[in-house]
């Protein structure tokens, strides 16, 4: 199948949205479901590389990869070709039926390339939700308890338990009750806003949790622990040093599973294949997505083969879980990360965003934190106290926008604008999309 190569170039010749958008956009009001929204209602024709072109004849910078999961970019040749292969042999026969190879060839990619060299196992499922929903089946199932513990911030799904597990109301959660027990939600080891300053934050943190675990639920009676080792929807929060090892070691001392849900951060999206490896952990289970498959709705659990084992026959499925075109784009996004040395490359996308942002920052006071790892970074706005500042993030956001910038924001406050760049961007469109937002700043 030809692909066709997109120029990677910014070129703006209508207002954003344009014409042929904003009548998509009529035409979408009244079809779609009013609940699901878009941050930036443009309507694509093609995408490739950093460049998402538009109905309009407009290419805009992405800096959103499709919330983290076009780490290969858009289109790569590699995973069309792989997946159109697979579509002109087969679409469907359901693992459960009929298995095929692609599957075992995914799961043993899984097994090799996530932290630790223990024996693994991996089930493939259809979206990061089902993936946190089956890591607490199997956890459950394992330990025979079940308590599951998340924290302040976190996010992992919009399906009735991971909504539960989810820690923002609005919009995930309101009017959508009852959720499912035995959810116990913890303080989360928030640098920039923790009381006593980010030095004491880790162990402080650390401590609260232990002690709340241990007086309010018993360690006897978790399951699960389950954490994003980078939080995503939260605002991009990167635990203080020295807290998911002190967390990690209780659980280990306490028989918890230790679920790291790296649906966003995983596949080389934060300058380690996975985010646990910053700080040398192996999780017992992984749960991953989004990046997985270059565009093809894919996820999994992996973990130990103890663990994932102790699940009756016919326990775990679902009718498309590893689906076998989302298995072969899988297969050809995971070569091309490893032999484009995307890892490599989203240290360096980090690199220049990271110097660039924290000089931003120092002109402008507005913007109280620079944080991230890799091709994951974002900015937090406040004003003097550190009061959320979501009225700056408004404007800088819709200018951004007006540029042709695809940014998004995130935060428990609505008051971080987060950086999510395909790590096949170039150096040129991530200067200019940089510049775009300098000049926002400087507008306010
Ligand atoms: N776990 C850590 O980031 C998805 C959500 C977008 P699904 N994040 C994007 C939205 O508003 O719906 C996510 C995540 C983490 C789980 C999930 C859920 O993954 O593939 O969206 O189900």
């Amino acid at each position: 199948m030809a692909v066709t190569e997109v120029a990677q170039s910014r070129r703006i010749v209508t207002e954003i949205p344009g014409p042929k958008s904003r009548e998509l956009q009529e035409r979408r009001v009244a079809a779609v479901a009013k609940g699901v929204g878009s941050v930036l209602p443009v309507y694509v024709t093609r995408a490739g590389g950093g460049i998402v072109e538009d109905v309009d004849g407009n290419a805009l910078i992405d800096f959103g990869s499709g919330i983290a999961v076009t780490n290969v970019g858009n289109a790569d040749p590699r995973v069309v070709e792989r997946s159109a292969e697979q579509l002109g042999r087969f679409t469907h026969t359901c693992f459960m039926v009929n298995p095929y190879e692609a599957y075992v060839d995914v799961c043993e990619a899984l097994n090799r390339i996530t932290p630790g060299d223990h024996e693994k196992r991996s089930i493939l499922l259809n979206s990061g939700a089902e993936a946190v929903e089956n890591a607490v089946k199997i956890a459950r199932s394992a330990t025979g308890r079940q308590a599951v513990v998340v924290f302040d911030h976190a996010y992992h799904g919009r399906t009735n338990l991971t909504m539960g597990l989810t820690a923002k109301n609005m919009p995930y959660k309101q009017g959508f009750g009852p959720f499912a027990g035995e959810i116990h939600r913890m303080p989360m080891a928030y640098a920039y806003r923790w009381p006593t300053g980010p030095e004491n934050c880790g162990p402080e943190a650390a401590a609260m949790v232990i002690d709340q675990i241990t007086k309010q639920i018993g360690a006897d009676n978790v399951a699960a622990v389950v954490i994003e080792p980078i939080q995503g929807e939260g605002g991009f929060i990167e635990p203080a040093p020295g807290f998911l090892p002190a967390v990690v070691e209780f659980c280990r001392a306490n028989g918890i599973v230790f679920v790291a849900d790296e649906v966003q951060t995983g596949f080389a999206r934060t300058g380690h294949m996975f985010a646990c490896e910053h700080e040398g952990i192996v999780p017992d289970l992984i749960t991953t997505a989004k990046g997985i498959a270059g565009g093809l709705p894919l996820a999994a659990v992996t973990g130990r083969a103890d663990l994932m084992d102790a699940v009756h026959g016919g326990g775990l499925g679902g009718t498309y879980g590893g689906n076998p075109t989302a298995c072969a784009a899988a297969l050809a996004s995971l070569e091309a990360i490893e032999s484009d040395d995307l890892v490599g490359r989203a240290r360096e996308i980090g690199d220049l965003m990271l110097g660039r942002l924290r000089k931003l920052a120092a002109e402008h006071p507005v913007i109280g934190d620079v944080r991230g790892r890799g091709a994951m970074i974002a900015i937090e706005l406040v004003k003097d106290d550190k009061t959320p500042d979501t009225e700056s993030l408004g404007k800088v956001l819709s200018y951004c926008h007006s540029q042709g910038l695809v940014l998004l924001s995130a935060g428990t406050y609505g008051n971080v604008i987060r950086m999510l760049p395909p790590l096949v961007i170039g150096d040129d469109l991530l200067n200019e999309g940089l510049d775009i937002l300098a000049d926002a700043f400087a507008r306010l």
